[in-house]
């Protein structure tokens, strides 16, 4: 068995994580794991970028020796260089309001329609495009020779090569879905300069050494990394990768471009061997994550077991409303949303997991319709694979099986990448599962019940 090293950062917490790979055979141990915490300052929510490569480093040096590194991380957030390659400031979180109408601006100079056409990408306030458009005339910007996606600086800082891992690049709103690079038109059309986009590389290339050990492009875009972690059998499946956010959808060959699709704001992510992640960004576990905070507990297992006890569906959101979105205040945005006359925690978490189910559920269904293809299981995979209840109420709601497992898809589609790369495991994305359902543990949800309470509180959210 080879020994490989992802490094894996969410948005609360980054790991280190060591696979070993041989064929049919994978298992994970984490080296490492450190807290990711945003930091507010001068009225910017930033990243704390250097905390973050000091807890890759610690990871990587607890990890020992290994094979190859791979990086990934949350999409769409970036650093900038100067020309003498430093980092110009921290790179800004996507949950800033710097964005607020930007891409209402730019949707006036290029059309909603043609940056889907062009890109594929769900309009999401945060895209690189947008957060970039908000930087011009900053003396950072001005200043700026390269821009870096965050697994892209990181791997800069570790091997001094610059580069675009192409399924992150993807999520930018400035690739070509058709082409599959850099699109100038668009880059030039909101006034940004061609010359900060460095060459695009794609997963499984070695993008250099950091103290002797390859440095391997992954599917950086922890997303990416974790629907090639998805365990499924053939095609006819839906994958829900559920932590912060819930990115629902299916895997598809060539993307979906109608007009529908982008009225329904589906995006077409570029995936690992030419794959397209076809999907919604669904609000995900952040709401509960959030409200967590206010209360001042991390014990998820008991609030989970007052929402299970809870009767369902009495209340609701549509937890595809951006007011949800931003940090703070998340109790007091979802106690007007809902009605709420208790809010007390298991009510809340109860409102927000059933809202969960609804959302995903109305994800997989559209995503089915819009692309024409009928899936027979719903994957869920990620840290809400361990969560019962809603892996249950996601199997309800849908009126199909769920799946769930493995918790730690990302980091074992990132080890994936790399084992193949390096020649220990062989074969396409279906070999790669093939792997995962032999050594990962997934459990099964039967769906109770036939769904109509479903079908009326999608109803009443529509109303
Ligand atoms: C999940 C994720 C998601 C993006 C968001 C910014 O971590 O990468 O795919 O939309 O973060």
């Amino acid at each position: 068995m080879t020994e490989f090293a992802a490094v894996d950062l969410g948005a609360s917490s980054g790991r280190v994580m060591v696979g070993r790979a041989g064929p049919g055979e994978l298992a994970l141990t984490e080296a490492h794991r450190f807290p990711n915490e945003p930091v507010r300052a001068a009225g910017t929510l930033l990243w704390d970028i250097l905390s973050l490569y000091r807890g890759v480093l610690d990871g990587l040096a607890k990890a020992g020796p290994v094979a190859s590194i791979g990086i990934d991380s949350w999409a769409v957030d970036y650093g900038l260089l100067d020309s003498s390659g430093a980092l110009l400031g921290n790179p800004v979180h996507y949950r800033d309001s710097r964005t607020d109408g930007v891409p209402d601006q730019v949707a006036r100079t290029l059309g909603d329609e043609r940056l889907y056409e062009v890109t594929g990408l769900q309009k999401l306030p945060f895209n690189t495009i947008y957060q970039l458009v908000s930087a011009i005339g900053t003396p950072q910007y001005e200043a700026a020779q390269q821009v870096l996606l965050i697994p892209d600086l990181l791997a800069y800082w570790l091997t001094g090569e610059l580069g675009a891992e192409y399924t992150n690049a993807s999520t930018t709103e400035l690739v070509d879905v058709h082409t599959r690079d850099w699109s100038l038109p668009l880059i030039t059309g909101v006034g940004l300069r061609p010359s900060l986009f460095p060459p695009i590389r794609r997963p499984g290339s070695v993008i250099g050494e950091h103290s002797g050990t390859p440095v391997v492009a992954v599917g950086s875009h922890d997303t990416a990394s974790a629907v090639v972690g998805v365990p499924a059998e053939g095609e006819r499946f839906a994958y829900i990768s559920c932590g912060t956010w819930s990115l629902v959808g299916l895997e598809l060959p060539e993307p979906v471009l109608t007009e529908e699709s982008r009225r329904a704001n589906f995006t077409n992510e570029g995936g690992v061997d030419g794959t397209i992640r076809y999907l919604r960004n669904v609000m995900g576990l952040w709401p509960l994550q959030e409200c967590m905070r206010e209360w001042g507990t991390t014990d998820i297992t008991d609030l989970l077991r007052g929402a299970a006890r809870e009767k369902a569906l009495q209340s609701v959101v549509d937890l595809d409303d951006p007011v949800f979105l931003p940090p703070g205040d998340m109790i007091g945005r979802l106690v007007r949303a809902a009605g709420l006359q208790d809010p007390s925690p298991p009510v809340i978490t109860r409102c927000i997991l059933d809202s969960l189910a609804l959302a995903q559920q109305r994800a997989i269904e559209q995503a089915q319709q819009l692309a024409g293809r009928d899936v027979d299981a719903v994957h869920i995979v990620g840290g809400g694979a361990r969560n019962e209840l809603l892996c249950q109420l996601t199997a309800d709601a849908c009126g199909l099986p769920v799946l769930a497992g493995p918790v730690e898809a990302t980091a074992l589609g990132n080890i994936l990448v790399q084992a193949r790369a390096a020649g220990v495991i062989g074969g396409d994305l279906a070999a790669l599962r093939a792997v995962l359902r032999q050594t990962q543990q997934i459990v099964r949800y039967e769906p109770r019940g036939d769904a109509s309470a479903w079908r009326h509180a999608a109803k009443r959210i529509a109303g």
